[in-house]
């Protein structure tokens, strides 16, 4: 039986991809940092079976303990600052952790269990400024944020570690991904769970930001599949993982309101202080290697997505 190591199990995509490794038979061993309350809620349904070790990202050496003691066959790098605008409040606390952060597990990776294989969480943010459209494997990168920045500086560090090394080295650029464990800043989320409130009475309003940007959406779940599938290929290279459809942030919050029998234009309020610097305009990606290579296919289309985070925050919130 494999034993997967995941940074970031706290987070949205460790969640599924934990949940996913577990169904397999995987033995799954989960990194968390110390913090003084406990952020355990998208694992909680996975206590028995999920094992948990203390480290950090800011830490090589809490790192390379865990390495040498779990002995992983497979390591996901999840873990991230992954909020762009919180970026450009610490753009080095996001450096240190998700540049360096990748940098550190990577190298405890090559000093500990060079065996292993290991798994990247690039970003289509990288793309930035896009060059061209859809995004493949080969669209130059115009990262945007500090956060990009240092998804860019990750994403060639293990590049590096794949062709100077030699080791197995994965990067998957995703698209955003989402679900009714996506954390309640990012749009998507604020809109389901704004939804949710005006439909239940308890908030008039939804304040967001610029709505114009459009974004290549799929659901989480879809997309860890992916990320195990390719730690089980012959070969390790990098995959581009979207639906291949970009929508306006206005798109989910018209399909949200008009999946709750609202008019979102009587309940959205736009405040311009949440329009961000350097806004990223539009991303859409093509997945083609992915479908090629790894036989991958979404399940959740858009509508599916937008009812689904709906309906999980209506029952959260009744
Ligand atoms: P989340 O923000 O939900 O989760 C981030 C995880 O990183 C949390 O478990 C968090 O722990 C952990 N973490 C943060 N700082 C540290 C640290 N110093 N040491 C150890 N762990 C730390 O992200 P997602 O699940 O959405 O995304 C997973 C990865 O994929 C991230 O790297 C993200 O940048 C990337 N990505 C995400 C996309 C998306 O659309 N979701 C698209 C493309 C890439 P804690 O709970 O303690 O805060
Ligand atoms: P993003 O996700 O920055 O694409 O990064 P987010 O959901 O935060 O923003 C998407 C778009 O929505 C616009 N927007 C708002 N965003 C937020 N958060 N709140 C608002 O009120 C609001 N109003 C409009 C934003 O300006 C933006 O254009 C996510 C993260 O998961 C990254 O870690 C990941 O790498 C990328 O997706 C791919």
């Amino acid at each position: 039986m494999p034993t997967a190591l995941i940074s970031g199990v706290t987070g949205q995509d460790g969640s599924f991809l934990a949940e996913q490794l577990l169904q397999q038979g995987v033995r799954v061993v989960g990194l968390h940092r110390r913090l003084s309350a406990k952020n355990h809620w998208r694992i909680a349904h996975l206590q028995d079976s999920l094992e948990l070790r203390c480290a950090d990202l800011l830490d090589l050496v809490s790192l390379m303990d865990v390495m040498d003691d779990v002995q992983p066959d497979l390591i996901f790098n999840l873990a991230a600052q992954s909020f762009v605008p919180t970026s450009w409040d610490q753009p080095l606390l996001t450096g240190e952790v998700t540049a360096l952060g990748a940098a550190r597990m990577l190298e405890a990776f090559r000093r500990c269990v060079p065996q292993a294989r290991f798994y990247q969480a690039s970003s289509s943010e990288m793309f930035g400024g896009v060059r061209q459209s859809p995004q493949t494997e080969n669209t130059p990168f115009a990262p945007l944020s500090p956060y990009a920045v240092s998804k860019v500086f990750a994403h060639q560090l293990a590049c590096n570690y794949r062709t100077a090394h030699g080791l197995y080295v994965v990067c998957g650029i995703l698209f955003n991904h989402e679900s009714e464990r996506r954390g309640l800043e990012f749009v998507t989320r604020k809109i389901s769970d704004g939804v949710a409130r005006v439909k239940l009475g308890l908030a008039s309003e939804l304040v967001l930001g610029d709505l114009s940007p459009r974004r290549d959406w799929g659901f989480a779940g879809d997309y860890t599949r992916a990320m195990a599938a390719m730690l089980q290929q012959d070969t390790p290279r990098d995959y581009v993982v979207a639906s291949g459809q970009d929508r306006s942030v206005e798109d989910f919050v018209s399909a949200s309101f008009a999946a709750a029998d609202l008019d979102w234009r009587a309940h959205v309020r736009i405040d311009p202080s949440l329009f961000r610097k350097n806004e990223v305009p539009c991303l859409q990606g093509d997945a083609s290697t992915a479908r090629k290579f790894l036989g991958w296919a979404p399940e959740v289309d858009f509508d599916g997505l937008v009812r689904r985070m709906l309906a999980a925050d209506l029952e959260r919130l009744t």
